[in-house]
């Protein structure tokens, strides 16, 4: 991509709303726009990081054995009239009358869909076990919305559900899940911990969230320091070993770990103090199993290997992307801008030319160009007529991990710089070299 070609409207000036660094960041790099209260606009560069950020979560849900469809944001209230919901849910409900007068309402989440979806074509356990997933916009009517996309009206949820035949095998079902968090989080740079937590509107009494340790955090938590050096599961896991998936569940639940709703003062206090952590967090996803909730009610039923039918045991696994991007910047970042993990930056590489209209500079631009993008680099070319230093302090600000800098006099020498946006570290090379050392490395 030629940064002369792009949309990324850099904004000068700090914006006075922001109230903490990764809202500031996102409206500064032009990440986000905000449409109306907590209602926003993916801008090119944040769309790249967002589609990064739903691919791993994919990857790791389709991994794990859950299955991507879509489900619509617009529902009938029918359905939640079913479950009782509709009554029970509150002003957070978006309710909307279309045309005919019929009430529909803006989903704030799926349990009552997928049900539907699964009566309508599920009749035996022998189809069991199932787990349906989708990232999908929700709209929830917050009080206060805040922190730009970290909290927001309209936000985009990777939501997956399961469907088993007993409480058994709806243990494995968020067993599952539970493995499937560590590792998606993890390959974003993040160590999220599970925590106890209430189970609010969606019910049952099994529930974790994933939480991300940040001083502008919303909730309040508390934990044993452990968790801070527990394994995440590798690739190598199996998601169908029963017992393996239980003892990574057992291992990270081993400790002392809940959000303030939860917290059981007197638990905590048998920590060692020095084992103990009080800090604020960021909730990036939230698991649930409430058991016979929603298939009671709305009658989904299968038949069981013993011919009766059994209403099935469910479970829900919220994740929220675009909450995720401002608590990955939270957690890295520096008075220069963003540093983005490798795993989801905008960008592989970004290539100052320090000169353009330079012959040498611009040809020397071209040429990394075109043999990184053919190497499958994402590359951005800053060719902007523009002052070096103000190339600098951009590449700095939207934080694309590498910068390959070409001015006049070390290309001269048929050099380049390469600097690591994290360390600031430099090396000067070949233009060759470079590039090698690119694609060794990626
Ligand atoms: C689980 C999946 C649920 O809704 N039903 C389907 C369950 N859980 S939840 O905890 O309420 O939400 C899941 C995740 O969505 C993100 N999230 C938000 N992100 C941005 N702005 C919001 N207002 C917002 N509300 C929830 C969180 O990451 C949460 O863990």
């Amino acid at each position: 991509m030629r940064l002369s070609r792009f949309f990324m409207p850099i904004l000068k000036e700090n914006p006075k709303e922001a109230e903490i660094v990764s809202h500031r960041l996102m409206l500064r790099t032009g990440m986000i726009r905000q449409q109306s209260s907590g209602i926003y606009t993916w801008l090119p560069l944040g769309k790249r990081v967002l589609d990064k950020v739903n691919a791993i979560i994919r990857e790791e849900q389709n991994r794990s054995g859950a299955v991507e469809l879509l489900m619509p944001t617009l529902q009938s209230a029918e359905l939640w009239q079913e479950s009782g919901r509709y009554d029970a849910y509150g002003k957070e409900m978006l309710r909307i009358k279309d045309r005919q007068d019929r009430p529909m309402l803006y989903g704030p989440t799926n349990e009552e869909m997928i049900t539907d979806v699964f009566r309508s074509y599920v009749k035996s356990y022998r189809d069991l076990p199932l787990n349906l997933y989708h990232i999908q916009l929700k709209f929830r009517d917050e009080i206060r919305p805040r922190f730009g996309t970290m909290r927001s009206r309209e936000f985009l949820m990777k939501d997956a559900y399961s469907f088993d035949l007993d409480r058994e095998g709806a243990e494995h079902a968020y067993n599952r899940m539970f493995a499937a968090y560590l590792r998606t989080f993890a390959r974003m740079g993040l160590r999220a911990i599970p925590m106890r937590a209430d189970t609010g509107p969606i019910g049952g009494n099994l529930s974790h969230e994933f939480i991300i340790l940040a001083d502008t955090g919303e909730s309040e938590v508390f934990c044993h320091k452990d968790f801070l050096g527990f394994d995440i599961p590798g690739e190598e896991t199996n998601f169908d070993d029963v017992a393996g998936l239980k003892a990574i569940f057992d291992k990270w639940t081993s400790r002392y770990a809940a959000t303030s709703e939860m917290h059981d003062e007197a638990a905590f206090n048998a920590v060692a103090e020095g084992d103990r952590l009080s800090a604020r967090g960021i909730e990036v996803g939230h698991i649930f199993y409430f058991g016979t909730k929603y298939s009671e009610a709305m009658g989904a039923k299968v038949l069981g290997p013993d011919g009766k039918e059994h209403a099935v045991h469910m479970g829900s696994y919220g994740i929220g992307p675009t909450r995720l991007v401002p608590a990955i910047i939270e957690a890295s970042h520096d008075d220069n801008g963003i540093i983005w993990p490798k795993s989801i930056a905008p960008f592989d590489a970004v290539i100052i030319n320090m000169k353009a209209g330079d012959a040498a500079c611009d040809g020397a631009c071209e040429t990394i160009y075109s043999k990184l993008g053919n190497a499958g680099f994402d590359v951005l070319l800053d060719d902007r007529d523009d002052r070096a230093g103000a190339k600098f302090a951009t590449a700095d600000l939207i934080g694309v991990p590498v910068q390959v800098i070409v001015g006049p006099r070390s290309i001269a020498n048929g050099e380049v710089e390469l600097k690591d946006r994290k360390t600031g570290e430099r090396e000067t090379m070949t233009v060759e070299a470079a590039i090698n050392k690119l694609i060794a490395t990626k």
